[in-house]
């Protein structure tokens, strides 16, 4: 098959191509494949509008789902070519900053295995989110340009004026096929202008020119957001991405044959999160245009829209000043005052107001109002969105609010990532697991069988060998693949206490310097990139990085514990660190982590679980039994108590534990000041002291000794080998499949 495209594009045979020539003879194939995959319309349509997709590679998750991945591997094997080689010419597209994107990305492949028809619309940035390299212990931002000659990108006819307050553009519509397992082929529609000009950006960094919109639009993925151009180029970017997603929603129900008024019967479309919220008036807006009046518009648009919420957190909740608006967009801000007005005029609350007493659009309260679905992403939050955060909004509207537990594709995240995994699964328990995730409870009959569990950790082995290896390859770092291996990778924020346990590395490091030694070496691997203007994020890197060189060079420390920091973490390093880990860090302080998904793929590849009662971390203590996740921590509402009382003072912690006073000043000791900078370091100790708005202090103690107690249940392989095999089977409900089976039944309604 591969052979005859080799022939014909190159006229060579396959075993005389180079791997770059075989990715783009397979490029060809595996998207002319998805194109002539006949796909039934149904009457209604969801989109999913979102400013992130975090697809990653797709050449061998296309293979996968096409049922092909198994036949192309071997024909390449047999004229002696490797797909892992071949996997590495692809660039990955950077089109998401974390879980929101990845989550949206779980969520195509779902719809599609699904048979639903969805498309995602969202944004073509030429140089994504930045690529991380580290520089004398610190991030630096450098662009990660993504788009090939021959790419993924499918270009199309479609194209749109935009008009903003100064200039119009025109748009251009770029499609990737998005192919389901054994499923439909739909689309991912991303939007971009022809006018842009690359050339914008200053070699090798990430700044540029904010205020030339046609030329920058779409450059880069939400660009440095800490001044007013880098804020009204956001609203540029979201009010041209929600322009040209209702022209093609009404373009295409008006073509299968949608009266206008009947809208709600063709369409459903899901907000995620607050950046395609004007969405909303800009439909009102054009359904005006074509004769809708406003009665009949709101109504429609509140039929079609729902709302999924991502946080509590109240600096990602999106507050627009009215004058931005005025400027980018003012053909919107009358219908924004006029829904507004309809609210102030129902409810006297000022927490429930559209526009606040400072004229700041809370964008998250027009799509409660105006839309007919809130959702939050885990029981956890939904009950605190319900309770505390949204509870003005529950008392108005408990109709609308619901929860979707997210979820993750088992494709990508086992089938693919961890083909030694499954096929020890599809060996025990047959297939149906791929299309039944919750098939793989089967796997618990084996829970005794010692053969079974002796190849369970075997493959962990081999995956953390293979790891081990690609870190050498890619990084210099030598790891000892017998360590356990202790992992936290996701983005960095203060929330997600990275702090935390780079206090407890200190705190085992300082043990080993007195002689307490470890029964098992540990080897501690963060990955994580902090935003560009976020600088105590930034200064938890410096420290991290510190400490891998402090680790590294101290032959007493070395065999016993290695910190090591991953350059550039995204979800091609992912899918090669979660197969491998023994111990998922999940240690969010309680009531922040709305979901996680990163704890998701963990548990399935067989890593035991070490975190707090948040976010989605609930549900799988309450699949897995207490027994086989380890928690600790302070919960939800006692956090949420500090809170409201302002009685956490973390310079309380700091003076009265001796090994918390320790660990802290350890930051600004010789050692650290020697590998590090002092202003950075001195920076990030006074914050943990003084500020702490996380409480990394809080819960430190309990944290230390709940993970000493991991790393020693961890010698009882055979004990272990049963926790992940529990893990492993009780997985399925997390299947995203799951999860859009329930947002279509309650929701979409297709
Ligand atoms: N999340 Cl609001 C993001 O990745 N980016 C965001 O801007 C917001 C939320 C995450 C959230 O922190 C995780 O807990 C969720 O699992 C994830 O969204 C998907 O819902």
């Amino acid at each position: 098959m591969v052979n005859e495209i080799c022939e014909k594009k190159y006229n060579k045979p396959l075993s005389g191509c180079t791997n770059k020539e075989i990715y783009y003879a397979l490029l060809d194939m595996t998207k002319d494949l998805a194109a002539k995959k006949e796909s039934e319309a149904g009457k209604k349509k969801v989109y999913y509008i979102s400013a992130e997709f975090l697809i990653g590679k797709l050449l061998s998750n296309n293979l996968i789902n096409l049922g092909l991945y198994k036949t192309v591997k071997e024909e390449l094997e047999a004229a002696g070519k490797d797909i892992g080689e071949i996997e590495e010419i692809e660039p990955e597209p950077s089109l998401g900053n974390g879980g929101l994107g990845r989550l949206a990305a779980c969520f195509l492949d779902s719809m599609a295995t699904l048979n639903l028809h969805g498309d995602g619309v969202g944004l073509n940035y030429h140089m994504g989110l930045f690529k991380q390299v580290f520089d004398h212990n610190f991030q630096k931002e450098t662009p990660n340009p993504w788009i090939e000659k021959d790419s993924w990108l499918i270009k199309t006819n479609v194209s749109y004026p935009v008009s903003f307050g100064d200039l119009t553009v025109t748009s251009r519509m770029y499609d990737i096929e998005v192919t389901g397992y054994e499923g439909r082929t739909n689309k991912l529609h991303l939007f971009d202008v022809d006018t842009l000009d690359e050339s914008l950006i200053k070699d090798g960094t990430i700044s540029f020119d904010k205020t030339d919109i046609a030329k920058n639009l779409t450059l880069f993925l939400y660009p440095d957001d800490s001044d007013e151009a880098g804020n009204l180029l956001r609203i540029y970017q979201q009010y041209f991405m929600v322009s040209n997603a209702a022209h093609l929603i009404l373009d295409e129900c008006t073509a299968r044959g949608c009266k206008l008024t009947d809208l709600d019967e063709y369409a459903a479309i899901q907000i995620n999160d607050t950046h395609p919220s004007m969405v909303i008036p800009e439909l009102i807006r054009l359904l005006l245009e074509r004769g809708i009046t406003m009665d009949e518009a709101v109504e429609l648009v509140t039929k079609v829209c729902a709302y999924t919420n991502h946080t509590i957190l109240s600096e990602a909740l999106e507050k627009w000043p009215l004058a931005y608006l005025e400027k980018v967009v003012p053909q919107l801000v009358l219908i924004i005052k006029e829904l507004d007005k309809r609210v102030k005029a129902k409810y006297s609350d000022p927490k429930v107001a559209i526009i606040d007493e400072n004229d700041r659009v809370h964008m998250a309260h027009m799509d409660i109002h105006y839309g007919h679905s809130v959702n939050g992403v885990a029981y956890l939050h939904t009950e605190i969105l319900k309770n505390s955060e949204l509870n003005a909004f529950y008392k108005i509207y408990p109709e609308k609010f619901n929860n979707k537990t997210n979820g993750i594709t088992f494709r990508r995240w086992l089938l693919s990532c961890n083909e030694e995994l499954s096929e020890e699964i599809e060996n025990k328990i047959g297939s149906g697991f791929k299309k039944d995730a919750c098939e793989l409870e089967k796997l618990l009959s084996f829970e005794n069988d010692d053969s079974v569990l002796d190849s369970i950790l075997a493959i962990k082995k081999e995956k953390k060998r293979q790891l081990a290896d690609y870190l050498k390859h890619t990084q210099g770092v030598v790891i000892d693949e017998n360590s356990i291996f202790d992992i936290q990778v996701k983005r960095l924020h203060e929330y997600k206490r990275q702090q935390m346990n780079l206090l407890w590395a200190i705190h085992k490091y300082l043990e080993i310097k007195n002689g307490k030694l470890p029964k098992t070496p540990v080897t501690l691997i963060f990955g994580a990139k902090a935003a560009p203007a976020y600088t105590i994020a930034k200064d938890i890197i410096h420290a991290i990085l510190c400490l891998q060189q402090i680790t590294e060079q101290d032959p007493e420390v070395s065999p016993y514990l290695r910190v090591v920091m991953v350059e550039n973490y995204n979800v091609t390093k992912a899918s090669k660190i979660i197969p491998a880990c023994d111990i998922s860090e999940q240690i969010s302080l309680a009531s922040k982590e709305a979901s996680g998904t990163g704890n998701m793929k963990f548990m399935l590849n067989g890593a035991v679980t070490l975190g707090t009662r948040d976010g989605a971390n609930v549900e799988i203590g309450e699949l897995v039994g207490e027994d086989n996740i380890y928690f600790f921590g302070e919960s939800s509402e006692q956090v949420i108590e500090h809170y409201k009382n302002a009685d956490y003072c973390a310079k309380d912690y700091y003076t009265k534990d001796e090994d918390i006073h320790t660990a802290v000043d350890f930051l600004i000791s010789e050692q650290m000041l020697e590998a590090g900078d002092e202003e950075t370091l001195t920076q990030l100790h006074k914050e943990l002291i003084n500020k702490d708005w996380f409480m990394t202090l809080l819960d430190l103690k309990e944290y230390i000794a709940r993970k000493e107690q991991v790393l020693n249940d961890y010698a009882d392989r055979k004990k272990w080998a049963k926790k992940m095999l529990i893990n492993i089977a009780k997985a399925g409900f997390f299947s995203s499949d799951r999860t859009i089976a329930q947002y279509n039944e309650e929701i979409w309604k297709l």
